[in-house]
């Protein structure tokens, strides 16, 4: 039987042109912030329902019109290079008034993508090939990007990978402490506020103009990595909500964080965390090659500093959002962003033991 939020989900795929109606919709994905469904037409072809979490996105039209842009911008080159731009990007389901995004009498805003058939997704990497994959679909789609105005872009989320303004609001959270939880988590607070140096050297490089910006994907998790089911090639990326000017780095670091770690990112166990070289490697050759060589010596240079930071800002934000009831990323238990949390801090820990290893 349909629950009813299935049958409002199928009666919102009618205000996209599909030119069919809808049969099924299903939840679909892992994803922490928006809501997607899995939804099945009449003809049997099937399409990505998304609601748009718009307490995180709080400009839909801006964001919305990164996405069309950027991937316009793909779908072209693609195609120059005789690519398959169905695979190689999403595309984006105008709705019955050609506008990129629809919205419902609540206020919601839901978009549509045609699903990339035959493909699959990991929450953490299989084997060495799924990284170096992943490495090269990352790199490539910064240099397939690399002619993109970045200027055009808008800021989705201003400072989202701004490490030392995260601690700002990290340390804010902690003295308010609303929920009373602070001093459970003494020591993750300390392992944080020990790095707190470090945080900002990106931030410093950026203003010496040391490191160009690029437009990245800033949300590199291995999971919004489209694999073909086959070859195990990885074809897309998804996920572009956070598509914005940024660093190499950080696409490298992301992947790097939820990838290359020995356990899940919410695993309850955090010693069973620990950064595997083979994989932080084959994702660095991978990455390296996509980039087909546009990549600055430093550049490279900086690539492990990206690994450790967006490890430490991500576990910072789980621990924030832990202090401040679990209102940002979605939850399914009751210390789920404190576990999330333990793995980054315990994956950090570990990329210190092993830093010199990780030299590129
Ligand atoms: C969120 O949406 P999703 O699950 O791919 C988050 C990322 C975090 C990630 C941690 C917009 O990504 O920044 O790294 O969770 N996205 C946003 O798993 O905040
Ligand atoms: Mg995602």
């Amino acid at each position: 039987m349909r629950s009813d939020e299935t049958l409002k989900e199928l009666q919102i795929i009618n205000q996209f042109d599909t030119g069919q109606q809808a049969r099924s919709a299903i939840l679909w994905g892992n994803g922490h912030i928006n809501r997607s469904f899995l939804a099945t037409m009449e003809s049997g072809e099937r399409y990505i329902l998304q609601r748009i979490n718009s307490a995180v996105f709080q400009d839909v039209d801006g964001l919305m019109d990164n996405i069309v842009s950027v991937t316009s911008f793909l779908r072209e080159r693609i195609q120059r290079e005789g690519g398959d731009p169905k695979r190689g990007t999403l595309t984006v389901i105008p709705s019955m008034d050609g506008r990129p995004y629809w919205k419902d009498e609540e206020g919601f805003a839901w978009r549509l993508y045609a699903n990339v058939e035959r493909t699959v997704t990991y929450e953490k990497a299989e084997d060495e090939n799924v990284m170096y994959q992943g490495g090269l679909a990352v790199g490539q789609f910064q240099a397939l990007l690399a002619d993109f105005p970045v200027e055009e872009l808008h800021e989705t989320i201003p400072d989202f990978h701004n490490t030392p303004k995260r601690y700002q609001t990290f340390e804010k959270v902690v003295s308010e402490d609303i929920c009373g939880r602070a001093a459970s988590v003494a020591s993750e607070i300390a392992f944080i506020r020990e790095r707190r140096e470090e945080m900002s050297v990106f931030v410093e490089m950026q203003k010496k103009g040391q490191l160009p910006l690029r437009v990245t994907h800033n949300d590199t998790k291995i999971n919004n990595i489209l694999f073909d089911e086959a070859s195990q090639r990885a074809v897309c990326l998804c996920d572009l909500d956070t598509v914005m000017p940024g660093f190499a780095a950080f696409d490298f670091g992301d992947a790097i964080r939820s990838g290359a770690s020995t356990a899940l990112e919410d695993e309850p166990d955090s010693s069973k965390v620990s950064l595997s070289l083979p994989l932080y490697g084959a994702y660095l050759k991978g990455f390296v090659e996509g980039t087909r060589g546009r990549l600055t010596e430093e550049e490279i240079r900086m690539l492990p500093m990206g690994a450790k930071l967006m490890t430490l800002e991500c576990g910072m934000r789980f621990l924030t959002d832990y202090l401040q009831g679990d209102t940002y990323f979605k939850i399914e238990r009751e210390h789920h962003n404190l576990d999330r949390c333990r793995t980054q801090l315990a994956l950090v820990a570990d990329m210190e033991k092993k830093w010199e290893q990780m030299a590129p």
